[in-house]
């Protein structure tokens, strides 16, 4: 039975049976030293202070049976499906591929590239490497999803901005409706997060909504969704 959460522009009508958590990109590659986000001269301080919450969201999930997918911004060891425009642009400390404090920055399989070990997949979770900043681009993670009936998104992870924003306007293109959890996603830059989260609500919730996890929980609670 779906049931109301209580969130901007208006209630997110969540429905047990189509809904999945994506979590993007908790990868230390972005929220540790040594990593691509502090390579692009990024404090990567501010993100780890979501993982208490983003873990407590993955376990509500989990405690409701509900699918959980998790994203990595990873590209092959060859490098081959990462064009040369992301890989040359800007003047990083250290690029994509190049040798870094925790291995390959942003390749594949590299200790830096690993989902944080408080928040690590459980078997049977949908883990998809991807080598754009959105979720669909070139992963075939459309069709995993369309097989499995989902047809709403609830996301966290990093940064609101980038990859977060990026996947769900992928999604919302693809009809996907779209929930953000605003507590557990986080941006290098406060101001860009908040700006992030005002495009999304706007216009009626022209990208989606967002909620804090608390009126998820109260929401799932009140509910009594016993799924
Ligand atoms: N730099 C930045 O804010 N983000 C990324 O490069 N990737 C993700 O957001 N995952």
């Amino acid at each position: 039975m779906a049931f109301p959460v209580p969130a901007r522009p208006y209630d997110f009508n969540l429905d047990p049976s189509k809904v999945a958590l994506v979590v993007i990109d908790m990868q230390r590659d972005f929220i540790e030293p040594g990593g691509f986000g502090d390579a692009l001269g990024n404090d990567v301080s501010r993100l780890t202070k979501i993982v208490p919450t983003v873990a407590a969201l993955i376990g509500l999930f989990r405690r409701h049976g509900l699918p959980v997918v998790h994203t990595r911004e990873a590209h092959r060891p060859d490098l081959s499906d990462c064009p040369p425009a992301k890989r040359l642009r800007g003047r990083p400390g250290l690029r994509i591929g190049d040798e870094g404090a925790m291995g390959r920055i942003l390749v594949a399989g590299e200790p830096g590239n690993q989902i944080l070990a408080e928040l690590a997949p459980e078997t049977g979770e949908i883990v998809v490497d991807k080598p754009g900043k959105g979720m669909f681009w070139a992963t075939g993670l459309h069709e995993v999803l369309s097989e499995r009936g989902i047809a709403q998104l609830v996301f966290a992870g990093v940064t609101t901005e980038v990859c977060v924003q990026t996947s769900m306007r992928e999604a919302n293109d693809r009809g996907y409706e779209c929930l953000l959890i605003e507590d557990a996603t986080e941006s290098y830059f406060p101001e860009f997060k908040a700006g992030a989260i005002e495009m999304i609500v706007a216009q009626g919730g022209i990208v989606g909504w967002a909620t804090p996890l608390s009126a998820l929980q109260t929401a799932f609670e009140e509910a009594r969704a016993d799924v």
